[in-house]
């Protein structure tokens, strides 16, 4: 195993992962791959195959989520660059009171300033923004994890949606840089879908009611997966953000039946109830 992610478990691979979530009891993400090499350098470990690089990074984050950010991203850059996988493919972030204000601004806001500025560099060289994933949990820390690769993925973009890094500033200073999903082409092909909501255009849908957001989200989904052109897709892997409180949303072919992790979690837009990610493989 290159890489596990408890969310509120303890499981051992070249690079474990502990994100405090309140309520998970112990459920595990694991990245598999043929191990290289791992290591730690300053708060990044990593473990890689030759083709992919895994890293986790936690540092404290209460108060500073945007100084956190802006370490966490600068830190990781550094690794890929310095082990040869310069391209990032996909990265979670995890870190408590997403939605509260720091300093007369909403945390996650701050939060894209600082993954803004770390990353100035790493887009004016032309790399290309990750799929991602930005969500509460519990502790005082802030949790990334990520996935990078030696040859860049192909970014793919909602037609329902406003690319993320196109929001107006209503949504905050600074627009959040990612991408809703990425591709990597190789022996096989892979899609990674970020963290997908109930956003049309750019404004939130269905306020308040989860179970229309659930749907809405279902219908992005569905688009991003047409855009993402894999031949024969397969969903392998879904995880599901849900508000402490609301119910587990009921999902629908072909989101429904692959292995499924259900988080109660908050999410980066406080009207939004539910989130959801996948993990899609061309193929058997
Ligand atoms: C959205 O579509 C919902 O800031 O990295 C989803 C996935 C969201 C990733 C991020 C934010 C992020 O805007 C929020």
């Amino acid at each position: 195993m290159l890489g596990v992610i408890g969310f509120g478990g303890g499981e051992q691979a070249a690079v474990t992962l502990d994100v405090p979530m309140a309520g998970a009891g112990a459920l595990y993400e694991v990245w598999r791959g043929g191990l290289t090499s791992a290591g730690r350098a300053g708060s990044v470990s990593y473990a890689e195959d030759g083709q992919w690089l895994f890293a986790s990074v936690a540092m404290t984050a209460r108060p500073g989520i945007e100084e956190a950010a802006f370490s966490a991203y600068t830190e990781l850059l550094a690794v890929l660059a310095a082990r040869g996988y310069p391209h990032l493919i996909r990265v979670w972030q995890y870190f408590s009171g997403i939605n509260d204000e720091e300093e007369n601004l909403e945390r996650y806001r701050r939060f894209n300033r600082g993954r803004h500025a770390a990353l100035k560099d790493y887009l004016a060289t032309g790399r290309r923004r990750p799929a991602a994933t930005a969500i509460g949990c519990a502790g005082d820390g802030f949790y990334l994890y990520a996935l990078a690769r030696r040859q860049p993925g192909t970014p793919i973009e909602n037609p329902r949606q406003v690319p993320a890094f196109c929001y107006p500033s209503d949504y905050g200073p600074q627009p959040p840089d990612f991408t809703r999903a990425m591709r990597v082409d190789g022996d096989c092909a892979y899609l990674f879908i970020s963290g997908t909501a109930a956003i049309v255009g750019h404004a939130s849908h269905h306020p308040g009611n989860a179970e229309a957001q659930c749907h809405e989200t279902l219908c992005n989904l569905d688009a991003i997966l047409a855009a993402g052109g894999l031949k024969t897709p397969r969903v392998a892997a879904v995880k599901v953000y849900v508000r402490p409180g609301e119910r587990p949303p009921h999902l629908v072919p072909p989101w429904a039946g692959a292995p499924q992790l259900v988080l109660a979690s908050a999410i980066c837009r406080a009207e939004l109830l539910v989130e959801i990610e996948a993990f899609v493989v061309d193929g058997a």
